[in-house]
């Protein structure tokens, strides 16, 4: 049934194209959009259709324009239309658009990753940060001959049959508790336990002993808000992957090259066996990897008869805009630095009008993640987050869109910032969520 668009009355502003535009989108695509989140589904309202970006700015179907904390969801690290990326494209474009055979564009991008990522021996490149992930487990199962692995509630690693089990973003946001099309088959052997209790995961591990062939897990969570590891938390699972012989599988979909240089296994000191990569690297373009070291990732085929493959796997579009991203970070990583600087001055704007509304708050942050939970508590794994005031984000989520602010449009995500954002940008969200709160408190 198409929507009524019973939260019109939300926006102040003219979005008339845009709710045309979703009635019109809804009689073709299933809910309007192509990825649930987009629907707004739990902050109410219409999606915005986006016409065009540039720099820190979305501007809509109605020409409204909005300071960005999606950035795609991560790629965006020096903002939309980045003009070294547009060149680098529009260059390799007019040699076609894919080959479906290997290119050296695909040698210079998995060298250039391992000379970033220094535990990568050998780098799979695939379309998607759900294909990279899916195929880790893939591996893990067939380098260990195990069937079982550990993923913590609240992080989503993709929609792969196995993973939609206690996943965050969409899944969390929509309050999927079972998929269906997902078989008992594919979801026994994913085994669950907190985000950040190590306790929980070492009963795990011991009550299936010999049976996990991985623990994977989002380093910086990003699909619950966003949500830091406990001191200890990671190197805890490193440790008992090593005593049992597990692989060790840190998702960097989000914070693969965002939060530094070498990703998340750099900032916070943690050497994975085997890493996923998705958005960033291809600088917005579909593209995923999945890679780690040498004698794991050798049973991948042809070396090995771990099957995985790809037509656009290496596409030279994809390749040429993550090759020039990932270079611009690798030569100056002071970039990445002054980014988490803004962040950090966003958090210390947002503290102060938060605190000063009275209202019970949490910032998470880390580097150039950052979320603002409507709790009183730490909000440390996934119970947290959703016992926040969820319904006051919405009204927030809404305030501060009217205000020209585009944030997730969920509480299960984490907001992105990117390094076209000035400080009058940043100025503007920390005024805007001021009158915010006046407004809806
Ligand atoms: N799962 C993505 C964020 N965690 C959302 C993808 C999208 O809707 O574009």
């Amino acid at each position: 049934m198409v929507n009524q668009f019973p939260y019109r009355s939300f926006h102040t502003m003219n979005i008339n194209t845009s709710i045309d535009l979703f009635q019109r989108a809804q009689k073709s695509i299933p809910g309007g959009v192509n990825s649930p989140v987009r629907a707004f589904k739990s902050v109410g309202g219409t999606p915005l259709f986006i016409r065009k970006a540039a720099g820190a700015y979305l501007y809509d179907a109605d020409d409204n324009k909005y300071i960005d904390f999606i950035a795609s969801w991560g790629p965006m690290i020096f903002g939309h239309a980045y003009a070294p990326l547009v060149k680098a494209i529009q260059e390799q474009a007019v040699f076609s658009t894919s080959y479906g055979a290997p290119t050296e564009l695909e040698i210079r991008m998995a060298e250039l990753i391992k000379s970033m990522a220094p535990n990568v021996d050998l780098v799979r490149m695939v379309s998607s940060g759900t294909e990279a992930c899916m195929s880790a487990i893939r591996v893990a199962r067939g380098y260990t001959g195990r069937n079982k692995f550990i993923k913590f509630e609240g992080c989503y690693h993709g929609h792969a049959d196995a993973f939609l089990v206690k996943a965050g973003s969409g899944v969390a946001t929509l309050d999927i508790q079972t998929v269906p099309g997902v078989t008992a088959g594919a979801a026994n052997d994913t085994l669950t336990c907190p985000y950040n209790d190590l306790d929980a995961m070492e009963r795990l591990v011991k009550e299936h002993k010999g049976e996990i062939a991985a623990i994977i897990v989002e380093p910086v969570a990003g699909n619950m808000g966003c949500i830091l590891p406990k001191p200890g938390f990671l190197e805890g699972i490193r440790r008992i992957c090593d005593a049992e012989k597990i692989i060790f599988i840190f998702d960097e979909v989000m914070t693969g090259f965002r939060l530094a240089k070498g990703g998340a296994q750099e900032k916070l000191g943690i050497d994975a066996d085997l890493v996923t990569y998705g958005k960033v690297i291809g600088g917005g373009l579909p593209v995923g990897a999945f890679g780690g070291k040498r004698h794991i990732m050798e049973v991948v085929a042809p070396l090995g008869s771990v099957y995985q493959a790809g037509t656009l796997s290496g596409n030279p579009i994809a390749m040429i805009a993550g090759y020039t991203l990932l270079s611009i970070i690798n030569e100056q990583p002071e970039l990445l630095k002054e980014l988490d600087d803004k962040t950090a001055y966003l958090k210390e704007g947002l503290d102060k009008v938060l605190k000063a509304s009275g209202t019970p708050y949490m910032i998470n942050h880390l580097g150039s993640m950052i979320s603002v939970h409507f709790s009183g508590k730490p909000v440390t794994d996934f119970a947290a987050a959703a016992s926040a005031n969820n319904d006051l984000f919405k009204k927030y989520f809404h305030a501060m869109l009217k205000r020209g602010i585009y944030l997730p449009p969920s509480a299960f995500e984490s907001w992105f910032l990117n390094n076209a954002m000035t400080t009058a940008d940043l100025d503007a969200t920390i005024e805007a969520t001021a009158e915010s709160l006046k407004e809806i408190l």
